[in-house]
Order: C-alpha cells, then structure tokens, then sequence
C-alpha cells in the first residue's frame, strides 16, 4: 500500500457534561485524529493524547511533533505492505506511545478496507456484542451522584465506574452500593493514594466491587504488589502498564488480578493484542479502558474489545455518553442488555462527517510525498 498523503486534526469537542477525576476536571476533550490515504482508500485513528501531561507524559504538542517530525515522515510515500512494517520502521522512536498508537490505527483501518473486512475480524474478534459500563466522575454531593447513576442504569447500562480521591471515598462508595446492592460496581483513584494509607484502603473491601483501578503511583508495580495481598478485592492496572513486559511484571509480581487495556496507553492494537493474550493464556481477563474517545477511536476500540478475553464490561459507552455532535456515522448506541454492536462494515465501519470533523478541528496539517 502505497502511503500516499498524511493529515492530522487537532480537534476540540465539548463534553455534555463535565468530567472530574482525581487528575482534575474536563470541560473539553482535545485529540488528534489521523487520516492516511493510499490507493484510493482512507484510514482514520485517534490518537488519544490531552493538551496536559497529567494522565499520561504525553500532550498534544509532544505527540504533534513525533508524528510530523519522526513517524510520518518514516511512512510517508513509502510502500507499507503490512502493520509489522509499520512497527519495523518505527521501532528505533522509544516512548511516545499514543502517537505511534494513533498512526497504527489508521494503518490498520487502511489494511481492513483494503481487505474489504471489518476490523474486528482483521484484529480477531469474536464478539459481536460487547459489554460495556460507564465511567462516572467524582460529584459534588451523594445526591448528585445516585442521580445521576440512576439515569446511566435506567438508560440499561449494567456496570458502573467512579472515580475516587481522598476524601471523595468511602462515603460515596457505601452510599452507591446500599442504593444499587446488584449492580456491577468498581472505582478508579487514577494514582491518588499512597500505600501508607492501606487501612482506607482496606475499608473498600466490603463493597462487594468488582475492581479498584489504579489505587497507587501511576509507574508503579512493587507498590501495588504489596497492597494487592493486603487486600481481597482485585486491583487492576491502567497508568503501569504500557507493555507487554509491564504486564508481564505485574501479574508475575502479583500486583493486580485483572487489567485495563487502552491501545493509546501501550502503544497500538499490536502491543494490546499481545497484552490481551497472554493474560488469557495466565487465565487473567482484560478490559477496554476509554480515554472519552470520539466515534472514529471508539470503533476500532470496540473492534479490539471484541477479542475473547475482553470479559469485564469496558469503558467504551454509547456515544451520547459523552458528545452532543460526534463525528462519525453511525453512533454507537446501548443494547437493552448493556452492550453495543461491533461494527460489521470495512475497516472502523463507520463514516467520518468531514463537515462536523471540520467543525471542530483547531488546527490541521496535511503532509504530502
Ligand atoms: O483513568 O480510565 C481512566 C478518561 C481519561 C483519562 C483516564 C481515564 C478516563 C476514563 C474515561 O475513565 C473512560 C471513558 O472513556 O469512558
Ligand atoms: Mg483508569
């Protein structure tokens, strides 16, 4: 395939409503899609950086700059038959994992046009319906919150997650799970506790959740071994791990019992697809982590999650989760029983409005052979 043109979007969309975690709070979500052309056909990625170091070292300006200075010149009017040489002609750029992420998606998107399937099946999906849940931020108050987790559970989602930070705990936990005692229900402190506070910690263990993602630093591995024997529920992993090795470090170590696989996070569908089998060859299932990914993310991330060891519902919601006016065709949107539809058409299967994309592009650039 020869890579013909490369553009970029630095896009800006509005949340429907405000998102606060530990990290802080989001108004915004600010992405950069990636648009490949070659021999008539278009790939779309998203590369899922923010305009903050705080989630991951990334930013949009770190990312703009690998993918213009080092990546896409690497591709760029070149003849790239397959993702592995792709991954070839990159791999001397270390680090930088959401932007080689973003041009890898785009790539495979291409490569399942070409082959007139659907990415799910290029990938080696088996699902045709994933289950999904919500990720809730923190509230200002009980009230609130109960709220506004009664509308996500009447709209038929079946697994909630809630951000949590010190002080922003135990009472918003207890009060959540004596409201809905059967939901599935884990939280997410996105690094904001240490291990010297294990006896807070220990008290999460008696609400029956599901997971506690990411309790402790955002590197760290040791840390969470220790905290994993003190405590019954599961952690799982998100921030630590970015590779197949910091999997493999953490489940020999046996610092959690499940992980969040995020594609931008690892570096790719590749990396993550080595993650998700060998946690199904330990017996370890896997989850799809979101990153408030617009329509074009959110389809090849639903055709990732439909690999058969993705087995804890994802955070990969219906599109008027987070968006007024997505830019793709078709939205995705909740099954009754809490799962959305993989999509069956070629490559992400669904359609970029170019118009709306425009809409809400910042800054664009085009790079040409
Ligand atoms: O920690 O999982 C996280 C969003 C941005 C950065 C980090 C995280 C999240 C989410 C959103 O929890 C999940 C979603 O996309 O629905
Ligand atoms: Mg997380």
């Amino acid at each position: 395939m020869l890579i013909e043109e490369i553009s970029l979007f630095h896009n800006k969309m509005e949340l429907l409503t405000p998102f606060e975690t530990s990290i802080g709070i989001e108004f915004f979500e600010e992405h950069i899609i990636v648009k490949i052309d070659g021999e008539g056909l278009t790939g779309w990625g998203e590369c899922v950086v923010e305009p903050t170091p705080s989630y991951s070292s990334e930013t949009i300006k770190t990312a703009w700059h690998i993918l213009s200075d080092f990546l896409i010149p690497s591709i760029l009017n070149k003849n790239i038959s397959n993702i592995d040489e792709y991954l070839k002609i990159t791999s001397w750029i270390r680090g930088h994992r959401m932007a080689k992420a973003g041009v890898e998606a785009a790539l495979w998107d291409l490569f399942a046009k070409a082959k007139g399937i659907s990415l799910s099946d290029l990938l080696g999906g088996t699902q045709k319906e994933i289950m999904v849940g919500v990720s809730v931020g923190i509230k200002p108050d009980i009230k609130t919150l109960l709220d506004e987790i009664a509308g996500f559970i009447n709209e038929g989602y079946r697994r909630i997650k809630l951000k949590i930070a010190p002080g922003r705990d135990i009472q918003f936990i207890k009060a959540v799970r004596k409201e809905f005692p059967d939901i599935l229900f884990q939280v997410d402190a996105n690094s904001s506790y240490e291990l010297k506070q294990l006896d807070l910690l220990r008290q999460m263990d008696i609400y029956n959740l599901l997971l506690i993602e990411q309790p402790l630093g955002y590197e760290d591995i040791y840390e969470h071994s220790k905290l994993q024997r003190e405590l019954k529920t599961p952690i799982c992993l998100d921030e630590s791990i970015r590779s197949l090795g910091d999997a493999k470090a953490a489940l020999e170590l046996g610092s959690c019992k499940n992980i969040n696989i995020k594609p931008g996070r690892v570096g790719g569908y590749t990396e993550s697809i080595l993650i998700h089998d060998y946690c199904a060859a330990q017996n370890i299932p896997v989850w799809h982590g979101g990153m408030d990914e617009s329509a074009i993310g959110r389809a090849g991330n639903i055709a990732l999650a439909s690999l058969p060891n993705f087995k804890l519902p994802a955070d990969l919601s219906a599109s008027n989760r987070y968006y007024k006016e997505d830019i793709a065709e078709p939205l995705f949107k909740l099954n009754k029983n809490g799962t959305i539809n993989v999509p069956t058409g070629a490559g992400i299967g669904v359609e970029v409005d170019i118009k709306r994309l425009n809409k809400v592009t910042v800054f664009k650039k085009e790079f040409k052979a």
